[in-house]
């Protein structure tokens, strides 16, 4: 039995983090598709199914080619059973129908809506829905309590929907430096997140900041945040300083630096109407001589940096893939803090993202291709 050209073509690596995922792909619909089905599985709490349509559409963004059939695919990993249909569908109908539903089914909607607000998770708009929220405003409700993060995210609601373009992340990044600069000169400052995989707008803009003294880094991110505040550059802030124990515990999941979720005022180009500063003009946006932008600000102590820079850029998908390949493959814990030998209880240092993937027998992959 000889098989097919395509069969032998098709071949891709299991884990997101061993395969190139550039930015730009060769089969757009089928994986807007299934990435629409896996949100709906998610908004829905099914995280298994979720991460099932995630795997799927990262395997073809890193396809080399256009798909001509779904038989095409059927041996690629976690593009079998379901994924099949979406594929066929789309090729052949130019429309899946479980994605189609979704645009009448209001409880997808209504979640979508929701859960697109800053601070708010599936599972407070879960309760919001219950409770028969389905609009914005049935959130100005007394009866309804909102964490600080979720009414500033209400307040801003429109600017921070429109996505942030890479000249406005390069105003945002002048702004940040300018304000830490202040308080540290060589402080090192690098925007992360999808905009240092080479994307050309995102929904936020992410620095990481790091400093081979650790005692510049002390105190540094509440004096420099106090002082944007002071200069009516912050439109809210929630920091959040690291604990004692979090610093010492190396296998913490996600993140225990020093961190700063913030929304930005960012002012217009246009000087013309500067004057009209924060706050004074809300309700006429037109007027008004900023833009609300979310920003990320975290820092890492300089031994921490590479394992950090490698965690705060992304994609999620990559990032996830990369902690399961070094659990299940490598018997190692990564997180963006370092790399534990739960084998050995010793952590195993890097100074460059280089150097961990080297130390995972993983080749590297430059951010441009970690969109996966
Ligand atoms: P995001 O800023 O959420 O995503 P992004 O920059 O890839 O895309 P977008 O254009 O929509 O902003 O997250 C960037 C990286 O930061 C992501 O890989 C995971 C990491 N991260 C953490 O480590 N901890 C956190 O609490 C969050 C929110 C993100
Ligand atoms: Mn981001
Ligand atoms: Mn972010
Ligand atoms: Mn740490």
């Amino acid at each position: 039995c000889v098989s097919k050209d395509t069969d032998v073509l098709l071949t891709v690596a299991p884990y997101a983090c061993q395969r190139q995922t550039p930015l730009t792909h060769q089969n757009s619909e089928i994986i807007d598709a299934l990435e629409k089905l896996g949100k709906a599985a998610a908004l829905r709490g099914s995280e298994v199914r979720s991460l099932a349509f995630t795997r799927a559409a990262s395997v073809l963004k890193s396809l080399p080619i256009r798909l001509q059939s779904a038989d095409q695919a059927k041996n690629l990993p976690f593009c079998g059973g379901h994924c099949q249909t979406v594929i066929q569908e789309i090729l052949e109908d130019g429309v899946c129908h479980e994605v189609e539903a979704l645009q009448t089914n209001e409880q997808y909607q209504c979640m979508e809506l929701l859960t697109s607000i800053f601070g708010v998770g599936v599972h407070t708009a879960e309760r919001w829905y219950k409770d028969g929220v389905r609009k914005l405003s049935d959130l100005d409700d007394p009866n309804i309590k909102l964490t600080a993060d979720q009414r500033a995210g209400v307040t801003h609601y429109t600017d921070l929907q429109r996505p942030v373009t890479r000249e406005k992340a390069d105003r945002v990044q002048h702004l940040i430096k300018n304000a830490l600069h202040r308080f540290v000169p060589d402080l090192e400052v690098t925007m992360t997140g999808g905009f240092r995989r080479g994307k050309q707008q995102g929904h936020d803009v992410d620095f990481l900041i790091t400093h081979p003294d650790g005692e510049a880094l002390s105190g540094l991110l509440k004096k420099a945040v106090d002082w944007m505040d002071s200069q009516g550059l912050l439109l809210y802030h929630h920091t959040r300083v690291r604990s004692r124990v979090q610093a010492h515990r190396r296998n913490v999941p996600m993140d225990g630096h020093e961190t700063c979720y913030a929304i930005v005022a960012l002012p217009n180009l246009d000087t013309s109407k500067a004057g009209a500063g924060v706050g004074s003009d809300v309700t006429f946006p037109g007027a008004r001589a900023w833009r609300a932008v979310r920003v990320d600000l975290v820092v890492t102590p300089y031994d921490e940096y590479a394992f950090a820079l490698l965690g705060w850029t992304g994609s999620k998908h990559f990032e996830r893939e990369l902690r399961r390949f070094s659990w299940h493959e490598k018997n190692l814990s990564l997180n963006s803090h370092g790399l534990y030998s739960t084998e050995k209880q010793c952590s195993i240092p890097a100074t460059s993202e280089e150097e961990i993937f080297a130390l995972l027998g993983l080749q590297y992959v430059p951010p441009q291709y970690r969109n996966a």
